[in-house]
């Protein structure tokens, strides 16, 4: 997959972050073009993320950090693994099982699937559940577009999605090191990824979505902490009973199913009410409060009226 700039867009216009910061009042859409490639429709820019979001400081992390610090335990553990390994793992050929109460299972081609689908740039804040956090410009689009194509059934309650398995070229699933039982499995009620800022991204900083940062395409949940956003998606499962999902499983009291960003509900282990955005060092630590559902409570919150996320952390 390649994403092509039109002549009519000069690439400075394309990647400085300050570009970025300063544009963000609108979203350039991408459209996916013949044979799979993504190209920049230039007359089709339009809002796809309200004002009040944009407020809420949304400074770019620079490209440099999104693509060097990473979690990606299928390449390791270090930060710094995915980004030397991840290149070992190939994506093209890149096939995805539907499986589950769905009308439309099968074996797709990943083209198949994104045939058609307009590519948007979001901006979101990714929070990880260890305290840092970044800002992403993602090129996507929303995952109900994906599970309109599927047809989940009315049966159908939750969503699971399945890493890559494939320790040949994961040497992270060939250590016995991080404990985790392969394939990485994640997932969402129905309601939660019917939600617009549920996302299904395949690139960013106006790129192809890099192999560390989960190529060729990843689940992005930008109210929830970072372990929901699984990367490298093989498998789309549609299910009655909610998923088994990798980090609850493996530490059910530090790791919830529902996982929303929370600063009152600690880590059994640490504080969650600050992070560390990105850029952070030790002498500019860059500290900023953390805020509830990652500051997009007001989109959805609703979701979870009624439930106590004390308990469903
Ligand atoms: N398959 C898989 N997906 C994963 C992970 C992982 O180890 N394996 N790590 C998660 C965690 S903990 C975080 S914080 C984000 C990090 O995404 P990034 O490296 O693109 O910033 O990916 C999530 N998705
Ligand atoms: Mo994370």
């Amino acid at each position: 997959m390649l994403i092509r700039k039109p002549d009519s867009i000069a690439s400075s216009e394309i990647t400085p972050e300050r570009v970025y910061v300063s544009r963000r009042h609108f979203a350039r859409s991408l459209a996916l073009g013949a044979g799979g490639a993504l190209a920049l429709s230039s007359g089709m820019s339009r809002a796809s993320l309200t004002d009040r979001e944009l407020d809420n400081s949304l400074e770019l992390t620079p490209e440099g950090i999104i693509t060097s610090y990473n979690n990606f335990y299928e390449f390791g553990t270090g930060k710094d693994d995915p980004k030397k390994y991840a290149h070992e793992m190939t994506i093209d050929p890149w096939q995805v099982k539907v499986t589950g109460a769905v009308a439309k299972p099968g074996t797709y081609d990943i083209e198949e699937l994104l045939d058609g689908i307009a590519v948007e740039e979001r901006i979101y804040r990714l929070r990880c559940v260890e305290a840092w956090s970044m800002v992403v410009p993602w090129m996507g689009f929303s995952l109900k577009a994906l599970l309109d194509r599927l047809q989940p059934l009315g049966k159908a309650k939750y969503v699971e999605f399945h890493t890559l398995h494939r320790p040949s070229e994961m040497r992270g699933q060939r250590s016995f090191f991080s404990g985790i039982d392969w394939p990485y499995v994640e997932g969402l009620r129905l309601d939660e990824a019917y939600h617009p800022l549920a996302t299904m991204a395949v690139g960013l900083y106006g790129k192809p979505l890099p192999n560390q940062n989960g190529a060729p395409w990843r689940l992005v949940v930008p109210w929830k902490y970072g372990f929901k956003s699984v990367k490298s998606i093989v498998e789309i499962r549609l299910t009655e009973r909610q998923p088994k999902t990798t980090w609850n499983l493996l530490q059910p009291s530090e790791y919830g199913f529902y996982a929303n960003v929370n600063p009152a509900v600690d880590h059994p282990r640490w504080s969650q009410a600050m992070e560390r955005r990105l850029p952070s060092t030790l002498f500019s630590p860059n500290r900023v409060p953390t805020l509830p559902f990652n500051g997009y409570a007001e989109e959805v919150a609703g979701l979870y009226a009624g439930m106590d996320l004390r308990r469903h952390y």
